[in-house]
């Protein structure tokens, strides 16, 4: 899997809106919906597989390597207090694995444990998350992808199309963006200028 440019986030069941989002060609899709029973977001993840794969987009599941197996995705995207890499990886060989890094110690913890890719942030203040971690700032974010090495990194957190550049200029292989982009009154636009500063 290439990680380069947007990284899309489907945080809603929202069937238009996926499809706005992979109209795009992001670097991946993954599904996030929080408060949900294992029904409900094993619908929408089969949704969103289904809507990935019309589009040849690569889907990712958020928390539940139970979910991601069961709508047959590409990866799953692991938080610091969901299962460890080592245990994902026994019970799914064949999935790209995501870790989500708040600090330099975290990200290097998660590359020491073979992540395929890491989220990193937030990088700037959001509201989306509840109990964010501190804002880490694009300072942060360079020390961060300095510390990543060759593993590819997803910025995330706050980020809007006009601070693309700027994401990109500190080293992100792609960004990640909810609110800015799912959010707005064009998704496709948004989207697209987040894809096409990378
Ligand atoms: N992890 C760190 S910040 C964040 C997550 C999941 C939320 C990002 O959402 P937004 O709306 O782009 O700030
Ligand atoms: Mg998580």
């Amino acid at each position: 899997m290439k990680l380069r440019g947007f990284y899309a986030m489907l945080d809603r069941d929202d069937e238009a809106l996926a499809r706005a989002l992979v109209s795009i060609g992001p670097c991946a899709l993954q599904v996030r919906l929080k408060p949900g029973t294992a029904r409900a977001q094993l619908a929408l993840a089969r949704m969103a597989r289904s809507v990935c794969d019309d589009a040849g987009i690569p889907l990712i599941i958020n928390d539940r390597i139970d979910i991601a197996l069961a709508c047959g995705a590409d990866g799953v995207h692991l938080g610091q207090t969901d299962l460890p890499i080592a245990a994902a990886r026994s019970l799914a060989p064949k999935l790209f694995v995501g870790v989500s890094t708040h600090d330099v110690g975290q990200v290097r913890l998660a590359v020491a444990a073979g992540a395929d890719y890491l989220g990193f942030g937030p990088v700037f203040a959001t509201q989306t998350k509840q109990k964010p971690d501190p804002v880490q700032g694009l300072a942060g974010l360079r020390a961060a992808v300095a510390a990543a090495g060759s593993t590819p990194l997803v910025a995330i957190g706050g980020i809007a199309p006009r601070d693309a550049a700027d994401v990109y200029a500190a080293g992100a292989s792609a960004i990640c963006a909810i609110h800015s982009v799912n959010d707005s009154e064009d998704v496709v636009a948004a989207a697209r200028s987040l894809h096409s500063m990378s």
